[in-house]
């Protein structure tokens, strides 16, 4: 069949990403659970450099399957799907938590209360992600983004107190979703008088930051699936703002054109 070719034809092997992403981890475990994806390979890689061969691959609608996310930009420049995944391997749709080290509401109240009030949606991030995929540098798009939705910033920033130039460290991880996240955050404090400082770092080193007090905070927890096992390991060490964006997802991702439509096409 087609979806053999196709297997045969990507040699077995899934473009993935950074190798600490829970994406990574749930990549494996679908790996594990599909007798269809028995002896595949995942290859790590770099998110930059997955988007890169995913778009060299539809410039001459060849085969590919990759570690994809959403809300990410890709969606919006190519034609993808997800594969359905009847295993539910990637889990289902999740939310990105803020967390914060234990302490910071008292220290920096205001601070605290713009990150606890920080609220958008998957269309909102898009607008961000589609602008530094087009080449505008993150701060700039972070800027061009809160200066351009001034009424829903406002609902972040009501009732905070302001700042006088208090450093906040904010640490992420350079996946697109949470560079344009992280450089939004990072305006709006700014703008109310702190001294936003971000930090790009591993996921796991990301949430350990937060958990020993290095660093103040971050945007970027995917969960329950996707960082489901950091979330265990540190949250009696770390504050659960909850949810910043509903609706994200990931999985197994092909380009349209490719005769799969589940995991389950995928031949060993
Ligand atoms: N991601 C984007 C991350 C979370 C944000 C899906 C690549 C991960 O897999 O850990």
């Amino acid at each position: 069949s087609s979806s053999d070719s196709f297997s045969e034809q990507v040699d077995y092997t899934i473009t993935g990403i950074e190798a600490g992403a829970g994406v990574m981890s749930a990549t494996e475990k679908a790996i594990e659970d599909y007798d269809q994806l028995n002896g595949w390979t995942l290859q790590p890689s770099s998110s930059g450099a997955m988007a890169t061969a995913l778009g060299d691959a539809i410039k001459d609608e060849e085969p590919i399957i990759i570690t994809g996310w959403t809300p990410h930009w890709m969606f919006s420049k190519y034609d993808l799907k997800y594969l359905e995944d009847p295993k539910g391997s990637f889990g289902s749709e999740e939310t990105i938590n803020t967390m914060t080290r234990q302490g910071f509401a008292d220290e920096v109240p205001g601070a605290n209360t713009v990150l606890d009030q920080f609220n958008w949606s998957t269309d909102d991030m898009g607008e961000v992600m589609l602008e530094v995929s087009d080449g505008t540098d993150p701060a700039e798009a972070a800027r061009n983004w809160v200066d351009g939705h001034a009424d829903q910033v406002a609902e972040w920033t009501e009732g905070a107190e302001e700042g006088n130039g208090q450093e906040v460290s904010l640490t992420y991880v350079e996946w697109d979703s949470e560079v344009a996240s992280t450089n939004v955050m990072k305006v709006v404090l700014d703008d109310l008088g702190y001294n936003a400082k971000i930090t790009p770092l591993d996921n796991a080193v990301m949430w350990q930051s937060v958990a020993n007090s290095e660093a103040d905070a971050m945007v970027a927890a995917w969960l329950p699936t996707t960082h489901g096992d950091l979330y265990e390991q540190y949250k009696d060490q770390v504050v659960d703002l909850g949810p910043n964006l509903e609706g994200a997802k990931t999985g197994l991702v092909v380009p349209s054109y490719v005769d799969a439509d589940s995991i389950e096409d995928l031949e060993a």
